[in-house]
């Protein structure tokens, strides 16, 4: 009864959907754990692309059963029209098809408005967030006064709890940040709504998963965000709101540990990041340019929900040991390694020099992660254009050099490399 565990190794966006696509082909159950439309998940099929924020990328395979824990922070508005588009496509997501935990827990227009009027606030030390009202939501879960899915199933109760909350929110909005109040009412008779044609999904998704692994069927499990993001052992204060590691599938679902197979990391071949916060290899020269794209292509380095243009780096090996050590990462998926082609020579950070010290994994975690130099080993390049490389003998030795590399400094094996946005440019390792 296996499960599989799909996680970004670093600041996110390093291209789990398409690998939870790739997975997704030999799965029955794709599921969301974390986060909520913070996330944006891009994946190409042909001449279609898809940008989901909520809904678990394996449900691209209409053969999957689409399943979203109680650990997601779901914004309604945001499911509704995602769903809508998967329709357009031709995708079924009903209520058999798309089941919702009762336990999770519900943003509206007010955690929106907050997180706002918080970053508004912060002014030059914001965080960067996206803006969804991710970390309100979770700050009211934690304070044990959150709205969940399960509200939904209760109108009139759900309608005083609506407009409850938002007063609430508004009296800080205004009080705290001199921002404008929302109108309670018009927020409740909006989110009534979406209960109508959510109701159907709701149920405890933790027995549908423990239920489809007790019959032997496969499920996938998709992280959203990276490691580098998580509450507690990211970049704090600069993370998100939600564990975005491997542990808390778990939690997340509403199931125990003993079904857990394989914990898959993905990693982009460098280091990119949206928003602030410390990041040692970043670049900002020439070379940053060739590997951020212009924007013009989906793939090219833009926030899929924001759009902003990603900080860009050279691939930093001891953050990565760190998250695979964090994960217990199984195995490693190598992304976007086609974009290092032509550049002359490749640098990894394989240490950090600090207080005049070289340290070969960071004494404190990621407390003081600004203090750090990173000290680099200098590798060569190749000209070869990978587009079509779909095996090991195809590679030019340099790229399997830092492969190798890559494998020795992180302690686990790569077993896929991809090297262009479709289905079938993945070069297989295992
Ligand atoms: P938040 O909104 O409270 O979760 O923001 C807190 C920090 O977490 C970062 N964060 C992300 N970083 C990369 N990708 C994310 N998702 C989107 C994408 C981002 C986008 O996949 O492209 O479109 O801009 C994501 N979500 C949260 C965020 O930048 C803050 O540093
Ligand atoms: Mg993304």
């Amino acid at each position: 009864m296996p499960l599989h565990i799909v996680i970004g190794m670093q600041w996110g966006d390093e291209g789990k959907g398409r690998i939870v696509d790739l997975l997704a082909a030999e799965s029955d159950i794709a599921a969301r754990f974390n986060g909520g439309d913070n996330a944006g998940h891009t994946v190409t099929v042909g001449a279609q692309t898809f940008k989901l924020h909520l809904i678990p990328s394996g449900m691209i395979h209409p053969h999957t059963m689409g399943v979203m824990g109680g650990g997601m922070v779901i914004n309604p508005a945001t499911l509704l029209q995602e769903m809508a588009s998967l329709y357009a496509s031709g995708l079924r997501v009903d209520a058999q098809r798309l089941r919702i935990s009762h336990a999770a827990h519900i943003i509206t227009p007010a955690h929106r408005a907050l997180d706002a009027a918080q970053e508004a606030a912060l002014g030059a030390g914001k965080i960067g967030t996206t803006g969804r009202g991710i970390g309100p939501a979770y700050t009211e879960r934690a304070a044990r006064r959150g709205l969940r899915m399960q509200d939904m199933l209760t109108p009139e109760t759900f309608r005083q709890k609506l407009i409850q909350h938002v007063e609430e929110v508004n009296a800080r909005l205004t009080q705290l940040y001199h921002a404008q109040p929302l109108d309670a009412q018009a927020v409740a008779a909006e989110y009534l709504g979406y209960a109508d044609q959510l109701r159907d999904h709701i149920c405890d998704v933790g027995a549908v998963v423990e239920s489809a692994l007790h019959d032997g069927l496969r499920v996938l499990a998709e992280g959203a965000q990276g490691s580098l993001l998580d509450l507690d052992w990211g970049t704090y204060p600069f993370v998100t709101s939600s564990t975005t590691t491997a542990l808390a599938a778990m939690p997340g679902l509403g199931i125990g540990i003993t079904p857990v197979e394989r914990v898959i990391g993905v990693t982009k071949a460098f280091q990119t990041r949206v928003g602030s916060g410390p990041f040692p290899t970043e670049l900002t020269d020439a070379t940053a340019e060739a590997l951020r794209g212009t924007g013009a292509q989906p793939w090219d380095e833009f926030g899929t929900t924001t759009g902003r243009p990603r900080r860009v780096g050279w691939l930093d090996g001891v953050l990565l040991r760190y998250t695979v050590r964090i994960n217990g990462a199984t195995e490693l998926v190598l992304t976007k390694l086609d974009v290092l082609s032509g550049l002359p020579e490749l640098k990894l950070c394989v240490g950090y020099r600090a207080h005049g010290q070289t340290y070969e994994n960071l004494p404190m975690g990621l407390a003081d992660l600004e203090a750090f130099e990173p000290v680099y080993e200098t590798l060569p390049g190749w000209k070869e254009d990978l587009t079509a490389a779909r095996t090991w003998s195809d590679l030019p030795p340099a790229a399997k050099l830092y492969i190798r590399r890559i494998e020795e400094i992180s302690g686990v094996m790569v077993r896929q490399v991809s090297v262009g946005p479709e289905r079938d440019q993945v070069v297989d390792l295992s």
